[in-house]
Order: C-alpha cells, then structure tokens, then sequence
C-alpha cells in the first residue's frame, strides 16, 4: 500500500472509527535507564558536552531502542505512530550541538516507524499510519525572554520557518504519512512550521492531500489560554487557512481539565479533531500518576460527547494507556464533521473575531498610523514607543474591534518600526486581544508584521495596480501567512473613482483571487476607496455617493465578500474642523452601512450619533455626502464655523461635570 492509498483509508476511517494515536516516549525512554553513554551509543561516542537526556538522538544512536518502543504501542492497538522526533528541530538541539543533525534525525525517525508501521500490518493486515512529530522548539517567537524588553524576541519567524522546514523534510524523505505540528504553546510558531511544511510538500512535487497536516495546540492554564495568550477558538482561526486534517489540543493539564477546551475546540473546527492529554497534572517529582483506567474513562467521555475523531496519550502515558484508551473507546462513534459555515469573516488576536451577516459596523481604529496621526507619529520618530501603545491601548477601549498599524513614514525604517511596534503589542494582552490590520503600501512592510502576529491578521492592502503578476504573488502569500486582506479598487489604469470602475476592478480582482488562487471569498475585503468631498472641486462632489452606490451595487453581484474603507478620508477638506469631520463621518455611514458596509477604518470613539447631529448641520452635510445640490459645499462652508464654535462651548459648559466626577 502506497502513502496514497494509506492518506485515502486513513480519511474514511476516521469517519468510521475513532482512530487511536500511541503515547508518550519519555517514559518509555526512562524505562531503559539510559546514562550518558547509553544516549551516546557507538556514534556520539567521542560527541563534545552531554547528551543524556536527548531523546530524539536515539534515533541515530539506539535505533533499537526507538524501534522497541514502537513496537511496545503497536502491540497496545495503536493506529498511529508518532515519530520520536519531537525535539529533532534545529533550536533544540543547538542545546546539544547537534543541530547539523536535525535532518538525518527526522529522517531516520521517520524509517524506523515506518518499518515498524509497515512490519505491523505485514502481520495483521491492519495498516498503522504514521505521524511525523514537530514539537514547539525550545524558543518562542511571539514571547520575551527579557523582563526588561517586551519586545524582546531570541527567534525570528524566518528561523523557525527553516527550522520546521529542515525537520519536515526529513520526516518527508523518511516516509511518514503526516506531518503532525503539536504542542503549540505559541501559535506564531505553529505560523511559521505551517509555513516550512508547506514549502517542503511543494518542493516535493506532492499536493496537499497527498500530505495532510494535523495541528495540535496546547492550552497551558486553566483561564482557557495557550501559554502566548491566546483562546482555543482564536488558535484555530489562526491556523484554520493551513487545512489541516485533524486540529486538537494535546499535553498539560491532562484530560480533566483540557474538557471545555476540547468542546470549543470541537465546536469551531470544521474537520476531524483529536485530543492527547497527559496523564494528568504532574506530581511534585514532575512525574505522572494517572492510572490507564482514568485516562481511558476520561477520553471515553469526550468520545460519548461526539467530540473527538482521534485519541492517544501524551507525557506520562505508557502502553497501557494506550491499552485502556482503544477498549475505552472501541464501540464509541467518531465525532461527525461538519464544515465550518460559510459567511463568516473569522479573524483572531488573542480572542477571536467573528463577522457574519448579523455583526453590526465594524470599527477598526485608524490612530496607530503615522501618516493618519501627528502624535503617534512624533511619538514612534521619537522611539517613544511605550506612549504610542497607549494610542493603541486608547482605540481598544473606545470600542475598535480591530486596530489598523501604518509605519509608511519616509524619515523612518518601517520594516523595523512594524516589527517593534508589534513585538510590544504582542505583550500587551488588552491591545493584543484584538486582530490587527497590517497596514502599509509597501510589500516587505506588511510581510514583516505578518511575521510578528500569531492571530489571523488582515492585509492592508493589495491590489491590481501593479498588474497581475504581482497581485497573484501577493495574495498567494497573504494565504500562506494566514491573514484575511483588503483589496483596493485600483488597477494598471488606476484608482477607480466611479461606480463602474470600482465594479469593473472588484469583480476582476475577486474572480482572480477566489477562482485562481482558491482564496476563501469570506477572508477578502473590498476597499471602494474613500475621497474627499467638498473641496470645492465639482468632479469630487460625488465621490462619496459614488461608494456608497458602488457598495450597494458590488454587494449584490459579489455576495460574501465584504465592504471596506478610510472613513476619515471622507471629510479632508475639513481638516481642523473636527466637529464638521465628525458629522461628515457619522453621515456618510449611516447611507453606506444601509447599503452594505461592513467595516471601516475610524477613529474610534469619535463617532457622533446621528440623531443627535444638530439638524441644520445634518441636512447640509447630507447635501455634501449625497450630493443633492450643487451649491451643498457652500452651504456647509457657511455653517462650519459655527459648529466649531457651538462645540466649543459644549465642551466648556461640560467642564463643570468633569471637576466632580474626577
Ligand atoms: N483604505 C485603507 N486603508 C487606509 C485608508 C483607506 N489606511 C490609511 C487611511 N486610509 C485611513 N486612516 C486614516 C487615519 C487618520 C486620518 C484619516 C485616515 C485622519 N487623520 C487626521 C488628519 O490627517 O487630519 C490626523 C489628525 C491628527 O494628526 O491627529 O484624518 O482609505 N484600506
């Protein structure tokens, strides 16, 4: 039987049967009561520093050894075989110096299960599939190794990509069935080894199916979170855009308490979902007590649940775990799939961010811009770094769902200034909560904050402007990063500025990115571009009815795509006015939001309520928004002053209520 056909039997099986994945090997290692030259072997005889302790070199130094404790699982009624590789990643073993090896390690892992695997179903006819295993490394890119320096970072996302690369290339070469990413404590690194692998199935002329992914996140506390902060449902929309096969939680906290993570996590996934606790909590002596009997009435539970399609142990399980769980759960139905709804924007930051047809306007919070805010842009030309997330902090709380990041400041290096600027969000959990807008009209600025973000992220923006090939090549990288992206209306020809043209460049844009590159049409956001109106020039004058036609009209030929754009934009001309701006804004989305907006970037905060704008002021803004005169510029131009004027005094008339309440 070729991989091909184990990949097909293993997808029907699990939607027959659940499926049991082995142990864990540290246990079973211990149990040979290796010293330091029985983890050397002959090979490493001479090997500079300690190796005892290094599991995975027993790959290359006991091959006998691996290959017993597959046995041993085999012989417990496992289906699948985990790779004694967990650790075989360039990082780790940096700690030994023996990164030269993680190839050979992988690889070698790899054949020893799979002669197993094959050796088994020679015997029995019953195939045993194999998981090539990719632990979390031992460094973290989205977390601080310094107090004093949150964003502080000891690896880079390009690092990890090279280094998940190198392991699932040899695991590849090796033979394994899948490739298995688990014991996700960061999700930026899992970002990055979905990267790696991804690149090394292509390099091998293989395609995705041939290859499945199985991905399993680890919640660390009992608040719900991963150790970099982030909620089960918000792990998955991170790394939902992988496909993987199976997603699941594994590791700490044991079975007990993984419980409400498991139902989440069953609940928003869309494909098989396995589950590998520990046996329990660890001792004092860091050991594991729970008997076989608990762990296999436990996991019959979440099996009797319908929430799981894969089952096995991790840290402190043995054979007889893996025993206890295939009789505990042997006339227990799988878990049925369904796939995830459609017409749901599913974003993340540290929580997640649903958008479907029932989410209201969307606010994304426009300050973290240094071209769309002088103090945040005196405040990171300063370094300031620490006061500017307090802009970020302050948009949060004045209600934006998600904040928009631009650092396209000529005087400034911005690739470094985004990847700072985020590296300290990412330590802040009441900013990081929320997805990011990676702003930027250059390329290699957006790429850079794509690779400081573990949630699901939007791109802004990509689009035609540079033609096709570019725009492919982009898009076909937002999707290996995992973000949603905003699309401008703007081609080779230009910006569109009438209805017809942002139909025209839209409806292209969309065929190609949804037909061509199989983008999912719910992560794509179409900017009809925001211009100024009333500047006194009589081609402007319908530039924001233009959007909101063009709005109503993209909605209906493109339904499930979304509607974006800078409203600040909308009220330029009365820049220092912002009284004026704001009744500009708040009218321009009260029409565009009833003809199909869903989101926008804004100040967030400073969003007047549109019954309460005075009515004279109203009705000649509406004139100007929805150009229902021709005189409408002038007649707001009369009245602007005014309203200045009158918020002025409001404000002063408040004061007195401030002095008490403060
Ligand atoms: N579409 C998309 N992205 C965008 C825009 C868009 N990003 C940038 C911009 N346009 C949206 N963001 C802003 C941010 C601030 C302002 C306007 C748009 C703004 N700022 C005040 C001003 O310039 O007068 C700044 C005042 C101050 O310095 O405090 O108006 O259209 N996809």
């Amino acid at each position: 039987m070729d991989r091909q056909e184990r990949i097909e039997l293993l997808k029907t099986t699990l939607a027959e049967r659940i499926v049991v994945l082995d142990g864990a090997w540290g246990t079973m290692i211990q149990s040979y009561k290796l010293d330091e030259a029985g983890f050397r072997g002959e090979r490493f005889a001479d090997h500079d520093g300690e190796l005892k302790g290094n599991s995975d070199v027993l790959c290359l130094s006991r091959p006998d050894i691996v290959r017993a404790i597959h046995d041993q699982y085999v012989a417990a009624g496992a289906d699948i075989l985990q790779t004694n590789t967990f650790t075989a990643n360039h990082p780790s073993q940096a700690d030994y110096d023996l990164e030269d090896l993680a190839y050979e390690m992988n690889k070698t892992g790899a054949q020893i299960a799979r002669q197993a695997a094959d050796e088994a179903m020679a015997q029995d006819g019953r195939v045993r599939w194999v998981a090539g295993s990719m632990g979390p490394t031992n460094r973290s890119a989205s977390l601080s190794p310094d107090v004093n320096d949150p964003g502080a970072r000891n690896i880079t996302f390009d690092q990890l990509v090279e280094a998940y690369a190198t392991a699932a290339a040899g695991l590849l070469d090796g033979g394994v069935d899948l490739l298995q990413i688990e014991t996700i404590f960061d999700t930026l690194n899992c970002k990055a080894a979905i990267v790696g692998c991804l690149r090394e199935i292509a390099a091998r002329d293989l395609s995705r199916d041939e290859v499945p992914l199985w991905i399993s996140g680890t919640i660390t506390d009992r608040s719900g979170r991963t150790l970099s902060g982030q909620t089960t449902e918000a792990f998955h929309h991170s790394i939902a855009h992988a496909n993987p096969l199976i997603v699941g939680l594994n590791c700490a906290l044991g079975a007990e308490e993984m419980r409400p993570f498991l139902d989440d996590m069953a609940r928003v996934a869309g494909t098989f979902v396995s589950v590998h606790p520990n046996a329990g909590l660890p001792n004092e002596m860091g050991g594991y007590d729970e008997t076989p009997e608990i762990t296999g009435t436990l996991i019959r539970e979440f099996a009797e649940r319908g929430w799981v399609n894969v089952v096995g142990g991790c840290c402190g399980t043995t054979p007889d775990h893996t025993r206890a769980i295939v009789q505990s759960v042997a006339d227990v139905s799988p878990r049925e799939v369904t796939p995830q709804p459609s017409g749901v924007l599913r974003l993340s930051g540290l929580e997640p961010l649903n958008i479907d047809g029932s989410t209201l306007f969307v606010n994304i919070g426009e300050r973290t811009n240094v071209t769309g805010s002088a103090r945040f842009r005196k405040l990171i030309t300063e370094g300031d770094y620490e006061t500017a997330l307090r802009v970020a902090r302050q948009q949060v709380r004045n209600g934006a769902q998600l904040i928009d990041v631009n650092m396209d400041e000529g005087l400034l290096d911005s690739v470094a200034a985004m990847t700072r600027f985020l590296n300290l969000v990412a330590a802040e959990p009441d900013i990081a909560r929320v997805p990011l807008v990676i702003d930027s009209s250059k390329w290699e600025v957006i790429e850079a904050g794509l690779k400081c973000a573990q949630g699901k992220c939007v791109v802004n923006s990509i689009s035609l402007k540079e033609g096709e090939e570019e725009f492919r090549r982009q898009a076909t990288l937002v999707r290996t990063y995992g973000a949603a992206v905003i699309v401008m209306a703007f081609d080779e020809k230009g910006q569109a500025d009438t209805v017809e043209r942002r139909v025209e460049i839209c409806t292209r844009a969309v065929r190609i990115l949804v037909d061509d590159i199989g983008f999912p049409p719910d992560d794509i956001i179409l900017d009809l571009n925001i211009f100024a109106i009333a500047t006194g020039i009589a081609e402007h004058d319908r530039y924001a009815l233009d959007f909101i036609e063009a709005t109503a009209a993209i909605k209906e030929r493109l339904p499930g795509v979304r509607i974006s754009g800078g409203v600040s934009n909308v009220s330029f001309s009365f820049r220092g006015n912002n009284p004026v701006r704001e009744a500009i804004h708040c009218v321009f989305l009260y029409h565009a939001i009833q003809a199909g907006m869903d989101m926008g970037i804004v100040n967030a905060g400073a969003l007047p309520v549109y019954e309460n704008i005075e009515p004279e002021l109203r009705e000649r803004v509406e004139d100007a928004v929805l150009a229902r005169r021709s005189d409408a510029t002038e007649r707001l131009l009369e009245v602007a002053d005014d309203a200045k004027g009158q918020a002025r005094e409001r404000k002063v008339d408040m004061s007195w209520r401030e002095g008490i309440v403060t």
